[in-house]
């Protein structure tokens, strides 16, 4: 095997303090694709202190200056998509259209980041004294940690990143162990950027990687996407007054509502894209479908017909819709839900959840295969299949009778408020929908997946704490002082408090 993946610390490879490595597979093959070193807390904690080191220079500069190094970046990403699309779509299974849209979805980012330095805005306040003038002034915080999901292995990245930078931060980066490849295709384009040593810094590795960048006393912000259980781990170990903060993105069980005002083109065009594409594996991917009785057996009817037939394969072929889930463990917890749902007594339409055995292409016998899982269910049943995120395939159908309040109302029956859209040509449901389902990311007669980076990304109630991407993340990565100015030589006070000694 070819020679073991290390570290990026203080501007160079290491191999860190750990005699540990683990492998890179490729989810639809199980092909080894490189071994890498575990990172420790060790390496952690000299990544934290290169990165504090490197601060002191790196937050001086201007943020044109700082963006530069970015453009770089941009330019890399944007002129490379197929290769890095093709490294994406290898180490995370998704189809490559996903894996190239992934890379592009990097690339806006980081051109989002970069360009904004051009384009600064901030808060002038009038004061109420004439002679005063009154700003906010945005600061960066400090060393910024980012731990990042594999489902999107390298556009999250750089939401986290991107803007911390630009920002004047340096980061250390704690990616998904499932993904390392596709990490360390970003550290090799920030180090061919030529960042100064120590701005940017790479820990491969685990949970006690990640941890100990949590737990880090020179870590000021903490960036996480994942799974809700780690994320509200983070979020209560860093919550109080302790001057840290963790902003965090996770998961729902989202849900398309079809009204009985819908078109049903659009309607069955948007569940598919949004409970199928990427395998159900995006923390948008929607779960539940909430039908209009009135048109509930029509769409019943079509989107079962698709998801009976929709492509599952090889996610290296244009033709594939779906490609494998990301690994064994996640099969198997997909697996249970689809059983967990039989018990709970629900409607199965679709199970390919075992792919027949002419349906795995070959070569690809221990990919981590599973097609759709569709039932119908009741949307009034305390049901765990209808209401605990599975991260695959797997969509309850819920019938509703009544208006927009009843669909919204069932939409919102989740401890979730991440994302959801609603399919309809009536411009009061949709208002209605815009205004009371609890979401973060709303749609009208689209998918509820594949926002764009301009937007801020995140949930509410327990989806989120902190939007940590696109343009909502400068809040989490800087401080701002409100800073007021005495243009006179007399000092005034506010409020009538007299000035007089
Ligand atoms: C995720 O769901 O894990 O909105 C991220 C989207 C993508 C990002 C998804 N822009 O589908």
């Amino acid at each position: 095997m070819a020679a073991t993946h290390q570290h990026y610390i203080d501007g160079e490879w290491t191999d860190g303090e750990g005699s540990e490595t683990f492998v890179s597979q490729n989810p639809a093959t199980g092909e080894t694709l490189g071994e890498f070193r575990r990172g420790t807390p060790e390496d952690v904690a000299r990544a934290v202190e290169a990165a504090d080191a490197a601060y002191e220079e790196w937050r001086e500069l201007s943020r044109i200056d700082r963006a530069e190094y970015l453009w770089d970046v941009y330019h890399e990403l944007k002129t490379n998509v197929d290769e890095y699309g093709e490294i994406v779509t290898r180490e995370c299974g998704k189809e490559i259209s996903e894996g190239r849209a992934d890379v592009v979805e990097a690339a806006h980012m980081v051109e989002w980041a970069a360009g904004d330095a051009r384009h600064p805005s901030g808060d002038i306040v009038p004061s109420e004294i004439p002679a005063k003038d009154a700003y906010m002034r945005r600061k960066p915080r400090g060393v910024v940690g980012c731990i990042t999901p594999w489902n999107f292995p390298i556009a999250i990245p750089y939401w986290h990143m991107a803007v911390a930078l630009v920002e004047g931060n340096t980061v250390v980066f704690k990616p998904a162990e499932q993904t390392p490849k596709c990490a360390n295709v970003i550290a090799e384009l920030f180090a061919e950027a030529g960042l100064p040593d120590g701005v940017f810094n790479m820990v491969q590795g685990y949970g006690d990687a990640g941890n100990a960048i949590v737990q880090s006393d020179a870590v000021e912000t903490v960036l996480f996407t994942g799974s809700a259980e780690v994320g509200h781990e983070i979020a209560d170990s860093v919550g109080g007054v302790s001057g840290k903060r963790a902003a965090c993105e996770m998961g729902g069980k989202n849900a398309v509502v079809v009204t009985e005002e819908a078109d049903m083109d659009i309607a069955v065009h948007s569940a598919v894209m949004s409970s199928f594409k990427t395998t159900g594996q995006r923390c948008v991917s929607s779960e539940r479908l909430i039908v209009h009785t009135d048109v509930y057996d029509e769409f019943k009817e079509r989107f079962v017909d698709v998801a009976s037939k929709v492509a599952v394969g090889d996610p290296l072929q244009e033709d594939t819709f779906m490609g494998p889930l990301i690994e064994a463990e996640h099969r198997e917890k997909v697996t249970e839900y689809n059983d967990l749902a039989r018990e709970e007594g629900v409607n199965v339409l679709v199970d390919r959840a075992d792919l027949d055995a002419d349906e795995i292409p070959d070569g690809h016998e221990d990919g981590h295969w599973v097609g759709p899982f569709v039932y119908e269910a009741d949307p009034d049943a305390d049901l765990r299949c209808t209401h605990e995120e599975v991260f695959g395939p797997h969509v309850a159908l819920l019938e509703y009778d009544g208006d927009i309040e009843r669909a919204v109302d069932i939409q919102n029956d989740t401890p979730y408020g991440l994302a959801g859209a609603i399919v309809s040509e009536d411009y009061r449901q949709i208002n209605y929908y815009r205004d009371h389902a609890e979401l973060g990311l709303a749609y009208g007669n689209l998918p509820c997946i594949g926002a764009e980076v301009q937007l801020p990304f995140g949930g509410v109630k327990r989806s989120g704490n902190g939007y940590p991407s696109a343009r909502e993340i400068i809040e989490a990565v800087t401080d701002r002082t409100a800073w007021t100015l005495n243009n006179s030589k007399d000092i005034q006070m506010a409020q009538g408090l007299s000035a007089d000694i």
